[in-house]
């Protein structure tokens, strides 16, 4: 059976999930994204991804056509036709057909497209043994820019990061700010340990405000282990203990390299198996 995707309303074939040249989307990367996990029949934090997508909106001046509860429902229906209760799912908003112009006012009718896929993004040896990063030396882009915080379509930035990452033989790279803090990962948040202590970069550091960041430091207060919000630089990182990331498709995945040096014994630490073990306990618990 041919995969279902979801475009505007109608459940088509794969090879007919096609939209216009004339998209935005397609033109500019104007537009929004979600990147969702459906554990168990249940979309894990919904409520937090369909929050955090019309926040993207309202910055781009997008109006989604349809309700945040038709949202869902069209997402748990795109799962459905697919028969999936395990899966990735990637929502996407365009602002829709336009001229070859900037001029968003005269795209009508933003587009909703909702993939859903089986997924498992690295090796379950990169879970057992962590990853190695770079510091790429393409940063985020300042919050007076498009700020990070929006989920857009246009991702050069992030993939510019992760092609520098790919050529230095390393399975992601750290993204500064402008500040030259670290910020995150191209697709990931980051999180450092230090004499028993977390931090991880605060919401204003130029970094996307990660769903599953938020469910770690949730997880942190309920295991009682100190988590701060606070900038910190390269040497933090270098001098770190233990280091992970974390996203909805890596989930929470142990970093033991950086630029060449390595992260605390080289191996997952403690604390970051701790709060994988239980990201894995949160997961079932929630779904
Ligand atoms: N930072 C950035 C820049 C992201 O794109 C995250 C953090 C993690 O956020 P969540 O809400 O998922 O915990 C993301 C996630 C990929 C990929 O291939 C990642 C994302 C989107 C598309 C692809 O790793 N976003």
């Amino acid at each position: 059976m041919s995969l279902k995707v979801y475009i505007n309303g109608r459940l088509v074939d794969r090879e007919d999930a096609k939209v216009s040249v004339f998209d935005h989307g397609f033109l500019f990367g104007d537009g929004i994204f979600e990147g969702l996990r459906c554990y168990n029949g249940k979309i894990f934090r919904l409520k937090q991804h369909i929050d955090r997508l019309w926040d993207s909106a309202k910055t781009l001046d997008i109006q989604i056509p349809v309700s945040k509860e038709e949202m869902s429902a069209a997402m748990y229906q795109t799962l459905e036709a697919n028969g999936f209760s395990d899966a990735y799912i990637r929502l996407i908003v365009t602002r829709g057909e336009g001229t070859l112009g900037l001029d968003a006012h005269l795209c009508k009718d933003p587009a909703i497209v909702i993939i859903v896929q089986k997924l498992s993004l690295y090796s379950a040896d990169f879970y057992d043994q962590g990853i190695k990063i770079v510091t790429a030396s393409t940063i985020r882009t300042p919050s007076d820019s498009v700020n990070p915080r929006v989920k857009s379509l246009n991702y050069l930035n992030n993939i510019m990061a992760k092609i520098e990452a790919y050529y230095a033989g390393c399975e992601e790279a750290l993204m500064l700010n402008h500040k030259g803090d670290v910020a995150e990962c191209s697709g990931d948040n980051i999180f450092i340990v230090k004499n028993g202590k977390l931090k991880t970069p605060p919401t204003d550091a130029c970094i996307l405000e990660g769903v599953t960041r938020n469910v770690v430091l949730e997880i942190c207060e309920e295991l009682g282990l100190e988590c701060v919000e606070a900038a910190f630089t390269r040497h933090d990182v270098y001098t770190a203990d233990e280091c992970f990331l974390t996203g909805s498709a890596a989930e929470l995945i142990p970093v033991v390299g950086v630029d060449g040096r390595v992260i605390g014994d080289g191996k997952p630490g403690p604390i970051t198996k701790t709060i994988l073990s239980a990201f894995g306990d949160f997961v079932k618990k929630d779904a």
